[in-house]
């Protein structure tokens, strides 16, 4: 197997570009990969102020690392979850590298700061951990985002997450989601930041392998809540399909962003957006999504620790 590029012994194949590389030119080639969605996506400036929302995985620890190495000036957010040893290992994965590379990052402690952790919002509430994780995620790091001043929230989606998450979104029908899943969500002037999804068009098999290549420790553990998530299921299943068919998953999720998603335009922006009255933060609600699962789960735990 040799480099498409230089010939030398190749460290990667990968089907869909019909390539095989060494391991530099993997990582020239990923650089790219890169680049031409923030530029064909118009994502950001170099003047933009940009955070990432980081876990500790080897998704938004390897696009930092790509991002620095094309120039830009990236801070990180890390929102601790409080889920026992995978989060403590995850948080310290992410300060190892972003001390090592002299880079600014913010942490969040769920449990600390805002008073509950992801598995006590799953026993409190009538949603599972990752629809609690999600919803906190999307709060806490729009939040930081806005607070900070900064244009732009970048995250690290890989392909693998858009198709799965284009899969379920396909499988319910649902026009709104359809409509919102894009690589640039845009700001409002409710509050909520440009948020955009650099790493699209690179597989998760891809970003493992640049991570070692580029010698990034990363939490390789699976999050322990994560047993019957429906997006692993549905990834396995695209998995299989590509196996078969190499170039089957970005076939699906590109053929939908350049000609599936204009058919669903209307539904964009349909909802009234109105600032919380708890927080501010916009929600269609009176009282946003997460300052209702803050409530209940708070009201549990004490009444928990009264009886
Ligand atoms: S961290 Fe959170 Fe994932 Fe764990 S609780 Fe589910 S969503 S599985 S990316
Ligand atoms: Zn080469
Ligand atoms: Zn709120």
């Amino acid at each position: 197997m040799k480099c498409k590029v230089c010939r030398d012994r190749a460290v990667i194949q990968v089907r869909r570009h019909n390539a095989n590389f060494c391991a530099p030119h993997f990582v020239d080639h990923i650089h790219r990969q890169v680049e031409k969605t923030i530029h064909h996506y118009r994502m950001f400036r170099p003047s933009d102020r940009l955070v990432l929302g980081v876990s500790g995985g080897k998704d938004s620890l390897a696009l930092w690392d790509i991002l620095t190495e094309l120039g830009y000036r990236v801070d990180g957010v890390y929102l601790h979850l409080g889920i026992g040893e995978y989060s403590s290992d995850s948080l310290r994965f992410t300060q190892e590298f972003a001390e090592s590379r002299g880079l600014d990052l913010k942490i969040v402690d769920l449990p600390t700061d805002v008073g509950f952790s992801i598995p006590q919002a799953a026993a409190a509430t009538a949603r599972t951990a990752c629809s609690a994780c999600g919803l906190s995620k999307r709060y806490i790091l729009n939040q930081v985002a806005a607070e900070g001043g900064y244009d732009v929230l970048v995250m690290g989606h890989n392909l693998d997450d858009e198709a799965a998450t284009l899969f379920g979104n396909v499988l319910q029908w649902n026009p709104e989601y359809l409509a919102r899943q894009a690589p640039v969500l845009p700001a409002d002037d409710g509050g909520l930041i440009r948020k955009v999804k650099p790493l699209i068009r690179v597989a998760e098999r891809e970003t493992a392998a640049y991570a070692v290549i580029r010698g990034i420790e990363y939490e390789v553990e699976e999050c322990p809540m994560a047993a019957g998530n429906t997006i692993n299921r549905y990834k396995e299943w695209l998995n299989a399909l590509e196996e078969q068919s190499p170039g089957l998953k970005a076939n699906f999720l590109f053929g939908f962003l350049d000609r599936g998603q204009p058919a669903f335009a209307s539904h964009r922006g349909s909802v009234e957006l109105a600032a919380c009255a708890e927080c501010g933060q916009p929600t269609t609600g009176e009282v946003c999504a997460f300052c209702r699962l803050r409530r209940q789960t708070l009201v549990k735990i004490s009444s928990r620790a009264a009886s």
